[in-house]
């Protein structure tokens, strides 16, 4: 059973806090592996690609079969059905013109002194996408991570997806393929990590890798980070919908459950403004776990992390969800922006009874790769910034020099730092001889 807490119960403050801090991820502890594993690769390149390979995904390769010809990766997204097809072409489309929005504008500008300052936006040069193998290969997650890459402009994108036992996963191909994916390489596991951030024979290296992986991707992510940038190390999905009692339970059922069938650390959780219709809700999850294919995961995450919490009213839920910070929340109220103008710590907002957070999975626009275990308090979700990097500007002017060159002068001779405060008196110097000074 989910826990049920109420807010005007004397425990609550104690219940709420144990919801909080429930550890719901136990990631093994592979961070010696994972060392080794990169070790090995910077070593040995492409060699080392290969036996990590054919130890783990029991596939034997040669260096010049680790990545997919154009050929295969067409003849592998031929295989997909044609409505999945037009799906993800129809969600590529949407997620692009989301993310083109996104797009920051360079400045420049004179300011009073005289000096022109600005930034200037530029993409990186090269990124890697990582693809889990197996249960979590999500072609849409292709296209989130994919798209916003090829929309700030980054030239080279490579895909390391593992092919345990040969098997490709052609919805993973279509998808690279719909989203201009340059490169795709059939590696997996931290070895695909490590070949992407040191590079191989064959493998290039890249600037940034995004994508979700296992702990021994994460945990090679995390060891890579300095050397190339990394997105965000995601956990389990989380869910929050906050809802009165003008909602049909089973609506609210399925998208708790949306998120729960993910994983069995997924967290799901509603917030309610009245006991009785979260009991239904309650009712309505039970019902559709008995039918749901996922059942087992859905049903273990929501027994162990599932949560109704009665509140008095909507402020009550929106002070709630600031402080749950949620990756998901779905506000299934009356006036929805009133109260989305009041959840200020949140990955994604799902505005409305018929917005389930499904359609942000898929096709709405937004990316889906979104900050979870409260991260949401400091971070975001993906985007075309990740992609990007500003550079500043600055040019000064003869006369902008001589208007704030001194307060530099005095500022190095306080740091002790004579050249720099030198390379500013020199240029003083001229320009004082200069105006006959
Ligand atoms: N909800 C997941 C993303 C996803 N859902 C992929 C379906 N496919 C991120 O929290
Ligand atoms: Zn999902």
């Amino acid at each position: 059973m989910p826990v049920f807490l109420d807010t005007s119960d004397a425990g609550f403050e104690h219940g709420f806090a144990t919801l909080l801090s429930a550890k719901r991820e136990d990631s093994p502890d592979v961070d010696d592996v994972v060392a080794g594993i990169i070790a090995e690769v910077r070593a040995r390149g492409d060699a080392a690609v290969c036996d990590l390979t054919g130890r783990f995904d029991r596939l034997s390769l040669t260096p010049s079969e680790l990545r997919f010809s154009p050929e295969e990766i067409a003849a592998h997204a031929a295989r997909v059905p044609e409505a999945e097809r037009v799906a993800l072409e129809q969600a590529a489309q949407r997620i692009r013109a989301y993310h083109v929005r996104q797009m920051p504008e360079d400045a420049w500008w004179t300011d009073p002194e005289g000096a022109g300052l600005g930034w200037r936006w530029t993409p990186v040069s090269a990124a890697g996408l990582y693809v889990p193998g197996g249960l979590a290969s999500y072609p849409s997650s292709v296209l989130m991570n994919a798209v916003p890459a090829k929309v700030a402009g980054v030239e080279r994108l490579a895909i390391c997806v593992p092919t345990p036992d040969g098997v490709v996963n052609p919805a993973v191909m279509l998808a690279a393929q719909i989203a201009g994916v340059d490169e795709v390489y059939r590696v997996g596991g931290a070895q695909a990590i490590a070949a992407l951030a040191y590079g191989t024979e064959s493998i290039a290296p890249v600037d940034k890798i995004t994508g979700p992986g296992n702990a021994f991707v994460a945990a090679a992510k995390r060891r890579v980070f300095g050397k190339v940038g990394i997105d965000m190390i995601a956990g389990p999905s989380e869910i929050l919908v906050i809802a009165d009692s003008d909602n049909d339970p089973d609506w609210l059922a399925l998208d708790l459950l949306s998120q729960a069938e993910h994983d069995e650390s997924a967290q799901s959780i509603l917030i309610c403004d009245d006991a009785e219709f979260g009991r239904r809700v309650v009712e309505a999850v039970e019902a559709r776990l008995e039918t749901l294919e996922r059942r087992a995961i859905a049903g273990a995450s929501w027994r162990d992390f599932g949560a109704v919490i009665v509140v008095r009213d909507l402020e009550e839920a929106a002070a709630l969800s600031n402080r749950i910070a949620p990756e998901h929340l779905e506000l299934c109220v009356a006036d929805p922006e009133a109260l989305a103008a009041q959840c200020v710590h949140a990955g994604a907002i799902f505005l409305g009874a018929w917005t389930p957070e499904a359609i942000g999975d898929y096709v709405g626009g937004p990316n889906h790769v979104l900050p979870t275990a409260r991260s949401a308090r400091f971070s975001s979700g993906l985007s075309v910034l990740d992609f990007l990097k500003r550079t500043t500007l600055a040019r000064m002017s003869p006369e902008a020099l001589g208007a704030i060159g001194p307060a530099a002068e005095v500022l190095a001779r306080s740091e002790s730092l004579e050249a720099h405060g030198l390379s500013v008196t020199a240029r003083l110097q001229r320009l004082n001889r200069g105006t006959g000074g």
